[in-house]
């Protein structure tokens, strides 16, 4: 069984976030707000499904999935799309397929160092965040 990405995690560092909003279409004036959050992830799980809320001062995003099963994502507050995403283990990282209108999109998490790593990607970029175990 992989590790659990279960609790509360707040973030250490982003690189490239800005790349990634621009490939999403996100306009400067929120991203110059969106590079400052300071934000924080709940992770939580009950047998197969998961949810994943992500906090800030300024927006939240919050969603719930099983693995292995595709569902409608609607990126409320983010960049407002919809995917048909999908979510599965491989091997020791969770990872999410975006499909929708954006050309090579998803986001895979996994736990190195004791911390939870994120790589979102979309078309050509990757943002890569690190966070910090806080429960
Ligand atoms: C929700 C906190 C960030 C709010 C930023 C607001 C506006 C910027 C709009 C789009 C930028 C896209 C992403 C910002 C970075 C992270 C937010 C959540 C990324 C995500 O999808 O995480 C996955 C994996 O944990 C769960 O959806």
């Amino acid at each position: 069984m992989p590790t659990s990405l279960c609790g509360k995690w707040e973030l250490l560092s982003s690189i490239n976030l800005e790349g990634y909003m621009i490939a999403l279409g996100i306009g400067s004036s929120t991203r110059k707000i969106a590079l400052k959050l300071k934000q924080h992830k709940l992770i939580e799980q009950a047998n197969d499904k998961y949810v994943i809320k992500t906090f800030s001062t300024f927006r939240n995003y919050v969603f719930s999935f099983r693995v292995d099963e595709e569902f409608d994502e609607f990126t409320k507050g983010l960049d407002e799309r919809h995917c048909k995403s999908v979510v599965t283990w491989e091997e020791n990282r969770m990872v999410c397929i975006q499909k929708g209108e954006k050309k090579n999109r998803g986001w895979a998490h996994w736990i190195e160092d004791n911390k939870l790593h994120l790589e979102l990607y979309c078309e050509d970029q990757t943002c890569k965040q690190v966070f910090k175990r806080v429960a």
